[in-house]
């Protein structure tokens, strides 16, 4: 047994149901990003959403009306993406799935740390800040970055980035994996997530229902942590490397 006080957070009976588990999904959100310096969304004071308007950012509609400015918006956050590195809970995720004998990860985020923390695949939900399309057909763009709203080369339409705005529909494949490995998971795991946006939120939802374990990372409470069997009430950068550990420990004895 570890000395590691932080592996000693994990209640017994989820180091043993994960050392058990035959599929496990995890599904990430912004706080996973927090500690490499991503401001989530909705957390007050820090989130995104306290200092610009959803409406005006990150719908087709704002697109529409003013693609320059949104360009622009997330010209910034690529340049933040860009300058932060996985902290310990991208890490410690990747590191479950090689011990795991099966696993999904499902993300919520556009920022491309899961991947960079050696994650894959890496069922992306709400599409890669990383990457352009046509706004016409959706066709890729490559190189499409800078402050400047570029053109598509093909049709000369204005480019935007690959992601998921309000009231768009989520890449049907990838959300259909995603709810199929939530159907079929043991153990799920809620990670930095607020868990009020759908059909993300769903996952847990359908996975609870299916008769797995839910499991929440999360320093606050959501509308998930009443039906979640345990609450990890920490910083993802804490709380996975202690699972990590604890799933080591398990299979070392
Ligand atoms: C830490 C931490 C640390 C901090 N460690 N944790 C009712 C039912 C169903 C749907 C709807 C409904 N009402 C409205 C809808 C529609 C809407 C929706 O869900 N709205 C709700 C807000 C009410 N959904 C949609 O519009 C979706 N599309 C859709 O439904 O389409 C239907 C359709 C079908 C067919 C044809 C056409 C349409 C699309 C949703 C797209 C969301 N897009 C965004 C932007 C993506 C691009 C970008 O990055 O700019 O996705 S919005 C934003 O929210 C982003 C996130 O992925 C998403 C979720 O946020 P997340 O990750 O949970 O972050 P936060 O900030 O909310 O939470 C962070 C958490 O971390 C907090 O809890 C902290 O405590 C915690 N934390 N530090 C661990 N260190």
């Amino acid at each position: 047994m570890t000395g590691d006080p932080a592996a000693q957070a994990i209640p017994g009976g989820l180091a043993r149901a994960l050392s058990a588990s035959r599929l496990v999904v995890f599904l990430t959100g912004a706080g996973i990003s927090a500690e490499s310096g991503i401001p989530t969304f909705r957390q007050a004071m820090t989130g995104l959403w306290s200092r610009f308007r959803p409406e005006e950012l990150a719908t087709p509609e704002a697109f529409a009306r003013d693609p320059e400015t949104v360009w622009r918006w997330y010209a910034w956050r690529r340049g933040l993406v860009a300058a932060t590195r996985p902290n310990a809970g991208h890490l410690a995720i990747a590191g479950l799935q090689r011990h795991l004998p099966a696993s999904v990860l499902v993300t919520q985020n556009v920022d491309g740390l899961h991947q960079r923390a050696g994650s894959d695949p890496v069922l992306e939900l709400h599409g890669n800040i990383g990457r352009s399309v046509c706004a016409r057909d959706r066709r890729p763009v490559a190189q499409a970055d800078g402050e400047k709203l570029p053109a598509c080369p093909r049709c000369g339409g204005p480019v935007r980035p690959d992601v998921v705005w309000f009231g768009e529909a989520l890449p049907a494949g990838v959300l259909e994996q995603a709810r199929q490995a939530a159907r079929r998971c043991d153990l799920f795991f809620s990670v930095g997530t607020s868990a009020v946006v759908y059909p993300a939120a769903e996952l847990a939802e359908l996975a609870a229902g299916a008769g797995a374990t839910v499991v929440e990372i999360n320093p606050e409470p959501t509308p998930l942590t009443r039906r979640a069997r345990f609450h990890l009430q920490g910083p993802g950068g804490v709380m996975l490397p202690a699972l990590l550990q604890s799933l080591e420990d398990t299979q070392r004895i």
